[in-house]
């Protein structure tokens, strides 16, 4: 019983068998850093076996869900480098069949996350029906262990519990924002995502009100495991805090219903298949 196969072309032909809960080739504890320079070349040349559009799918096991990780973005080239430097090694070793999205909102007016991110399910979904769990990531945090797993639970999931600039805490019990996860039932459970806030702040909230009011509970990796660090940046312009966020994240309840994956409106402008990620360029309008 102890020989191995050391890939799935072995000779051996022995099928696959479905992939451990907690992967053996888990590190644990990462080292994270931002100082040493950074090339989309190295990046590809550390990561030969990810395939066009930024797909990886194990070979020696058969993975349990197919995740679709969305990042929101515009102007983040210099942290996205970091992103994919860091996140493609530590998918592969958590054993996971994945696709990375990169949801760019296209021209200058003000940034919306969560309807980019709303974009970004229905887009991935058409590129490949069978994902089944959607991993919602800002392009600036980076787990520092990888036994986080990215992958969806029996409840809606939030991962960046300890963020470094909030202390390694979480900063209030209902936080829900960084990184966060949902199933494809989940996800359509809650309506999506809102649409309906432009700038910066109380998307996140909003989320984790639907997810509450919709009788499910946030799940999260214990504090020690759930460690981030977040690349160190200014405030981006076009994505200045939102005034009208209070008043927004009181009102979920009624809002949800008419608000959200079912309302949503866009322009898909480009479809770019990078060889370690999908650019999907949207224009998604702004604020009325
Ligand atoms: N994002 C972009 N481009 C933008 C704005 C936001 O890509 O112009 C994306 C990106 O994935 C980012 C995420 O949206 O990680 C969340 O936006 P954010 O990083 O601005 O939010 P955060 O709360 O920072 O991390 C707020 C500004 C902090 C300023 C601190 C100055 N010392």
């Amino acid at each position: 019983p102890s020989t191995k196969p050391s890939s799935n072309q072995s000779v051996t032909e022995k099928p696959l068998q479905p992939c451990q809960e907690m992967p053996p080739g888990l590190v644990g504890r990462l080292l994270i850093e931002f100082s040493s320079p950074m090339t989309m070349e190295r990046v590809q040349r550390e990561n030969p076996d990810v395939r066009q559009g930024g797909k990886y799918t194990p070979q020696d096991c058969l993975p349990r869900q197919k995740v679709a990780i969305l990042i929101p973005f515009r102007h983040r080239e210099h942290h996205l480098k970091y992103w994919l430097h860091y996140l493609h090694p530590i998918l592969r070793r958590q054993k996971v069949a994945y696709g990375i999205y990169i949801i760019n909102q296209y021209g200058e007016d003000t940034f919306n996350r969560a309807k980019l991110l709303n974009v970004g399910f229905l887009e991935a979904l058409k590129d490949d029906e069978e994902y089944d769990c959607f991993i919602f990531s800002d392009v600036d945090l980076i787990p520092m262990d990888d036994r986080n797993l990215y992958r969806c639970y029996e409840q809606p999931r939030h991962f960046a519990v300890g963020m470094d600039k909030f202390g390694f805490r979480l900063p209030y019990a209902g936080y829900f924002g960084g990184v966060s996860g949902l199933s494809k039932s989940q996800f359509l459970k809650i309506n999506g995502f809102p649409n309906e806030y432009w700038g910066w702040g109380g998307e996140d909230d909003d989320i984790f009100n639907r997810i509450s009011l919709n009788g499910m509970k946030v799940s999260r990796p214990d504090i020690r495991i759930g460690r981030y660090r977040m690349i160190k940046h200014e405030r981006d312009k076009h994505n200045e805090p939102n005034p009208q966020r209070f008043t927004k994240i009181q009102n979920t309840k009624m809002t949800m219903k008419r608000d959200g994956i079912s309302s949503l409106q866009y322009r898909v402008v480009e479809v770019l298949r990078q060889p370690l990620y999908t650019n999907i360029t949207v224009e998604i309008g702004k604020p009325p």
